[in-house]
């Protein structure tokens, strides 16, 4: 079982390198041939299903995901804080499936818990926040703006909520003690990601140890992860 893990490329279009390499990383992924690829979220700056927009700068990349789904490998996509509501397309046009919190998977006889890592541990000002952006209130908004001026909002508000080395380790410090929490609940490996810092440790419970991983970001260093053979390997594409 070969799983290819990527997240948080934050892509906007093809003038960024970012999503040039990723347009790149999909078509060598077809010739790799993994069972899975687990999306595990922010991987689109800006995606939301909810009125139906699919931003054409976008198509390269969803013509790499069709290309590896003809290919026979299953499209996993968790949803990060960036896209969501994403099930009418991905499910509907590349079977893909989408969870939009957190999914737990069976492998190899492990139990696997795989989120983006947002909810991680949220403050209730974030829970608003993020139940607002998959509201029919949202919904409202979005038919009544136009498609562009939606994407310059979102663009704006994405460069407010930057990610600083700072806030990254702080939410890498709450992933470990989060991953803890369900390792002592019962799973083996606890996948996460949102920090954009690439990683891997086992965590040692007082019931039981697991391992705790992190694909890091696309966006900054082409960082990918592969799961094979019960191991993860960190990886960088060049
Ligand atoms: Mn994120």
């Amino acid at each position: 079982m070969r799983i290819v893990f990527v997240a948080d490329a934050h892509l906007r279009g093809m003038e960024d390198e970012n999503q040039r390499r990723l347009v790149e990383f999909l078509d060598w992924l077809a010739t790799y041939r993994p069972h899975k690829l687990i999306i595990l979220g922010d991987l689109f700056e800006f995606w939301t299903g909810l009125n139906g927009v699919i931003y054409s700068h976008y198509f390269p990349v969803l013509k790499g995901f069709e290309h590896l789904k003809e290919g026979g490998t299953e499209i996993i996509y968790l949803e990060g804080n960036h896209d969501f509501s994403l099930g009418q397309f991905f499910t509907g046009f590349l079977g893909a499936k989408v969870y939009r919190d957190s999914a737990t998977l069976e492998l190899d006889g492990k139990r696997f818990y795989l989120a983006h890592g947002d909810i991680a541990d949220p403050s209730p000002g974030y829970n608003l926040w993020r139940w607002f952006l998959r509201s029919p209130l949202f919904r409202f908004i979005l038919m009544v703006l136009h498609p562009s001026l939606v994407w310059k909002i979102a663009l704006r508000l994405s460069e407010r909520g930057r990610l600083y080395p700072e806030r990254a380790s702080t939410i890498e410090r709450r992933h470990r003690e989060f991953a803890k929490r369900r390792i002592l609940s019962g799973y083996d490996v606890v996948v996460l990601a949102h920090s954009h810092i690439q990683g891997m440790e086992r965590l040692a419970t007082p019931r039981k140890e697991g391992l705790y991983a992190n694909p890091g970001g696309w966006r900054e260093e082409f960082n990918y992860m592969v799961y094979e053979d019960g191991q993860f390997l960190l990886k960088k594409y060049s």
